[in-house]
């Protein structure tokens, strides 16, 4: 509701300012707001325009100077913040031949998604994955990670932090590890063998809301939505989608990020949905399009675009496609917050 602006009453807010104070009844309309009202924006990155972009970064740093060589993919509606959404941190990272970007950690809790290249790892807390185009890794809260590429064509990945997350708490730490590159004697992804085939070890107790599995692999994900679509299981929204789980708890697998794999079909012309999660997708296969709002994204593979917060959405493909995405989620649903509508 808009008040009346008198004399009286703009002399009296002045004194209040002076005072620190405000009125409420001025501000409540912004703030407390009948749908939401994000000032993120629905956009897109194409990755044929990123690329060289990316090269070119990889030509003037590298990524031991720069800690992380990124260019952060910031929502048009809130440049200069850093931020794809208002809770969520998106960016594009390149790790060159040869290259390790050093061990540290932090609050933020972390995702990659694989977009191109073989032959990089990531360790997290001394134990190393490789990488494969199409992999989800996380990287929770306060655990050591460093990345290298022990192969020879350039690595690019997704990155997904909860940045925004942490410094709307003020609860930000972080640190550098003495050594660049983090120990790794053992054998590669042994959390792949003790939490990656529907079993655990005989002592496994839940602590934290991380899951205990840093990698989960393209294929198999791929393989279940590939038999789940040709099952019938096609959903007029979403078509097939399953969500990343924490395989000890069922939960997502980082208490701030969940993260989705989807099937669509071939001339798929999706319902129409919103969610309060502002949602990251990535595409990995096929092309199409969605519409966000009444705006219409063409996206291929390689391609990133984000949905904001309560925002119609509706997904349209030409060929079969397969859509990564992640979003607060969980964070929204812990706090009781969360709302869909379809
Ligand atoms: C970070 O630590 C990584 O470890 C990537 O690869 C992106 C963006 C903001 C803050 C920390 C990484 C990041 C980041």
């Amino acid at each position: 509701m808009k008040h009346e602006s008198t004399p009286e009453r703009q002399a009296f807010y002045g004194v209040l300012d002076s005072h620190d104070l405000a009125p409420l009844w001025e501000a409540m309309a912004t703030l407390v707001t009948p749908q939401p009202q994000s000032a993120c924006v629905a956009a897109s990155w194409h990755y044929e325009r990123l690329r060289p972009l990316l090269l070119e970064a990889g030509a003037l740093i590298t990524a031991e100077e720069a800690e992380r060589r990124v260019l952060v993919l910031e929502n048009p509606g809130i440049r200069g913040r850093s931020q794809i959404t208002n809770s969520l941190y998106a960016g594009l990272q390149l790790i060159l031949p040869g290259e390790v970007a050093p061990a540290h950690r932090h609050a933020a809790a972390a995702l990659r998604f694989i977009v191109e290249g073989e032959g990089a790892y990531t360790a997290v807390d001394g134990e190393r994955v490789t990488m494969h185009p199409g992999d989800f890794v996380i990287t929770p809260s306060w655990t050591w990670h460093d990345h290298g590429n022990l192969g020879s064509e350039p690595v690019v990945w997704l990155d997904g932090l909860d940045v925004p997350i942490v410094n709307l708490f003020d609860t930000s730490f972080a640190e550098r590890s003495a050594t660049k590159s983090q120990f790794a004697d053992c054998a590669e992804d042994l959390a792949a063998s003790r939490y990656g085939s529907n079993m655990l070890p005989l002592d496994y107790e839940v602590h934290g809301g991380n899951s205990p599995l840093f990698a989960y692999r393209y294929a198999p994900s791929r393989a279940a939505l590939e038999r789940l679509a040709r099952s019938g299981q096609i959903d007029p929204v979403h078509g097939t989608k399953l969500q990343y789980a924490n395989p000890a708890t069922g939960g997502y697998p980082m208490p701030t990020i969940g993260a989705f794999l989807q099937l669509l079909p071939a001339g798929f012309n999706g319902a129409i949905y919103r969610s309060t999660d502002a949602t990251v997708f990535n595409v990995v296969e096929g092309d199409g399009f969605s519409m966000i709002g009444e705006e219409r994204f063409d996206w291929r593979p390689r391609d990133v675009f984000v949905v904001p917060s309560w925002v119609p959405v509706s997904h349209h493909t030409n060929s079969e496609s397969v859509l990564f995405s992640f979003s607060d989620r969980p964070a929204q649903k812990a706090l009781g917050l969360w709302r869909e509508h379809a």
